[in-house]
């Protein structure tokens, strides 16, 4: 009964998300916190298919339809996102603040992190239709690494990305611990509006 209902539950209700961010950013393990048994996060994803997994709340369970854990480099970025971004009904773009801010060279393309951060939010501005943007949820991790309370962490993103094309993409952004598994339930719970 409870795999009927469960096969029932995903095939008519479940949500396809999409994870999209530089490699490392922690897109598996908000997965594997929100309750993705076949995330690994810690070892580069390629391009590894998850099963459908339930999203569990007290009072509520979100399937989550099976879906691809997508690597972060700018290739895979660029042949994929368009296509993710409009099958999905939610969209996490997951950013390491503490990267971000910290602004370190990435050894292999010896670009800054926030420029390629940048750069991956200008492709989409420039690719996406806006009227998919309302969908995309920028999610900031290792917050835990930073000493800015989270408000605060809000402002300086904010500010730094004001000025951009993109600045409508950074409207709604959510600082957090991906490894926390209450912390990224309650994120999850505020970006999907339930
Ligand atoms: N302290 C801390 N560590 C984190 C956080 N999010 C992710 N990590 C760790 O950072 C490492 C990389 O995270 P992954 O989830 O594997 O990153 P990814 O985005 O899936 O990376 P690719 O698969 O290579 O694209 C892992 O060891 C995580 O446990 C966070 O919010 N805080
Ligand atoms: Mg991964």
């Amino acid at each position: 009964m409870s795999l009927f209902k469960d096969w029932w539950h995903r095939s008519f209700y479940g949500k396809r998300i999409a994870m999209l961010g530089l490699k490392a950013a922690g897109k598996s393990q908000f997965l594997k916190s929100l309750g993705c048994k076949e995330a690994n996060p810690g070892v580069r994803s390629q391009k590894e298919k998850y099963n459908w997994f339930k999203v569990s709340y007290p009072d509520k369970v979100v399937y989550i339809k099976a879906g691809y854990d997508i690597g972060g480099g700018l290739e895979i970025f660029k042949q994929s996102f368009n296509k993710r971004i409009k099958d999905s009904d939610w969209v996490f773009f997951i950013i390491d603040i503490d990267k971000y801010l910290n602004d370190g060279i990435d050894e292999e393309s010896h670009e800054s992190y926030q420029y390629q951060v940048n750069e991956r939010l200008d492709y989409i501005n420039k690719n996406v239709s806006n009227r998919y943007f309302d969908k995309i949820a920028i999610v900031l991790t290792h917050a835990d690494m930073m000493s800015q309370a989270s408000s605060e962490l809000i402002n300086t993103f904010q500010r730094l990305t004001r000025e951009k094309t993109y600045s409508v993409l950074t409207s709604h952004c959510y600082p957090i611990d991906a490894r926390d598994e209450r912390v990224v339930l309650e994120c999850f719970k505020r970006i999907i509006g339930i």
